[in-house]
């Protein structure tokens, strides 16, 4: 039995991944047969969070990564791990169903159209609520909980219910779509009623912050002033909080002798090419990479580029793969790869170097420290995190970020070579220009943007969403 934790974040998942008998490290947990191997899962959320969960006892919930039921009670690395079982059906209904195939798409200005699903309301229903319960038996008497996230969005109204003496907080990490667009939604005042649950509901942007406040209006009349709903005899409070990355981390990475040989020997395994142009998303319809490929696909034809000159590597993190829409797109995306090195790409010189899978923290920042150019385009994100990781990643290289209008991080990344993704010229004219920005211009760039991120890091950010939740009376 986990002791009760005056601090408690709850979250879709566990910030730990379970070590197979074959890999090595990871800690022994349990006894008899239900000893178990884990290991902290690399990630700027729990390296934020990890200082104050350890300072204060604190308890993580969340699913553990296997279906069925959960395994007991644990601590890993001084943190007190609480999961929460997940069945078959509950993945496919809850997770690749209402979060991933209704919520992901309607909060991402629907770029792909929203699938409803009664059933799949349902089980988000059902496992909010465990995630809640869970909550509430490991909550101290006037905890603080974090909920993180657009799985668990009705979790603290549930918990408020449960447990009226906790202070609670919610941060969505992705956006909050404008009243249009959420009214769609055919759950739509269940959900905005269990964020205001919430004490404070934290957004990655402002405007984000802002359609919720005037969604709780329109749809509940809940009167408000600046950025305080009155509620049900309380007051919640919506503000922004960009998120951020661990920037001592990356520049450590990309600043040891072995990361930078082997962005060498990269450099060199391309065919040391005059650019590198570099992607890096999870493959996601959110993210662009279709509308970039076909960007350098023109700008290839139009012979503005060339190979062997410039080179494009495309990594795509394998996600969501039982979803339909992100099984469309594998397609469409690999067929694009496939007409642009069919096309412009010779006998053992591809055009556009594609690859579907997961790497290592060192090898990515590799990657970032090999790449003259780096393409972060979505048509909408919360934030972007690979943005900001290329330009911790640069140290004194210089560098040029071509970013889209509609990623969280242009709203800091000021620097960047910004670009409304849906036009392709105007996709086309910032990739020309960070290709050909002079070397000067862009250490500076890089250097104004390198310096906003020492001072706005995810410890910072962690720091200031507990530090306002902390002072709401
Ligand atoms: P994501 O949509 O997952 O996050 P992003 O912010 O770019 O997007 O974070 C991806 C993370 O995965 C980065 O840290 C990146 O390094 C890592 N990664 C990507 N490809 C990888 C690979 N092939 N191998 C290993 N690691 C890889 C959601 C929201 C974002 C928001 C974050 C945090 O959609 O908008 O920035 O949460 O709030």
């Amino acid at each position: 039995m986990v002791d009760r934790s005056p601090f408690v974040v709850v979250a879709n998942r566990l910030p730990v991944d379970e070590v197979t008998t074959d890999t090595p490290g990871g800690r022994v947990t349990g006894s008899g047969d239900s000893r178990r191997r884990w290991r902290r899962s690399p990630g700027g959320l729990v390296t934020a969070l990890h200082p104050v969960l350890v300072e204060r006892h604190g308890t993580w919930i969340g699913w553990s990564g296997s279906p069925g039921p959960a395994p007991d009670p644990f601590e890993l690395d001084g943190i007190n791990l609480r999961p929460v079982p997940l069945s078959e059906e509950d993945l496919e209904r809850y997770y690749e169903g209402q979060s991933n195939a209704t919520i992901w798409p309607l909060y991402h200005d629907n770029v792909e159209p929203p699938v409803f699903r009664r059933r799949w309301r349902e089980a988000y229903r059902v496992v909010n609520r465990r995630y809640a319960e869970a909550a509430a038996e490991v909550a101290a008497q006037g905890a603080t909980v974090w909920v993180q996230d657009y799985q668990l969005q009705l979790v603290p109204a549930m918990l408020r219910e449960l447990r009226p003496d906790l202070k609670i907080g919610f941060f969505l990490h992705i956006p909050f779509p404008p009243i249009e667009l959420f009214m769609q939604l055919p759950q739509r005042a269940e959900v905005l009623r269990g964020l205001l649950g919430a004490d404070l509901v934290g957004f990655q942007q402002r405007l984000a912050a802002q359609n919720f406040i005037r969604l709780a209006r329109h749809l509940l009349g809940t009167p408000y002033h600046g950025n305080v709903i009155e509620y049900e005899g309380r007051q919640v409070k919506a503000d922004a909080f960009p998120i951020s990355i661990d920037v001592g981390e990356m520049q450590r990475l990309a600043d040891n002798p072995l990361v930078r040989e082997r962005a060498v020997q990269i450099r060199a395994e391309l065919g040391d090419p005059k650019t590198v142009i570099l992607g890096v998303d999870r493959l996601d319809y959110t993210k662009g990479i279709e509308h970039r490929l076909k960007a350098y696909r023109e700008l290839l034809a139009a012979g503005r580029l060339s190979v062997p000159e410039s080179v494009m590597v495309q990594v795509a993190t394998p996600s969501r793969e039982r979803v339909e829409h992100y099984q469309a797109l594998r397609i469409k995306v690999e067929r694009e790869v496939g007409r642009i090195n069919g096309d412009f790409g010779r006998v053992g010189v591809p055009a556009v170097h594609y690859l579907h899978q997961s790497y290592s923290r060192s090898e990515l920042a590799a990657l970032y420290c090999a790449a003259d150019v780096m393409m972060v385009t979505p048509l909408r994100d919360g934030m972007n995190l690979v943005a900001k990781e290329y330009v911790a990643a640069r140290l004194e290289h210089g560098g040029a970020l071509v970013l889209s209008e509609f990623a969280g991080a242009a709203g800091e990344l000021r620097q960047a070579f910004l670009c409304n993704p849906h036009d392709l010229d105007a996709v086309k004219d910032a990739l020309m220009r960070a290709v050909t920005v002079d070397e000067h211009e862009a250490r500076r760039r890089m250097s104004v943007m390198q310096r906003h991120l020492r001072r706005h890091d995810v410890a910072r950010w962690a720091s200031d969403f507990l530090t306002e939740l902390g002072a709401i009376p």
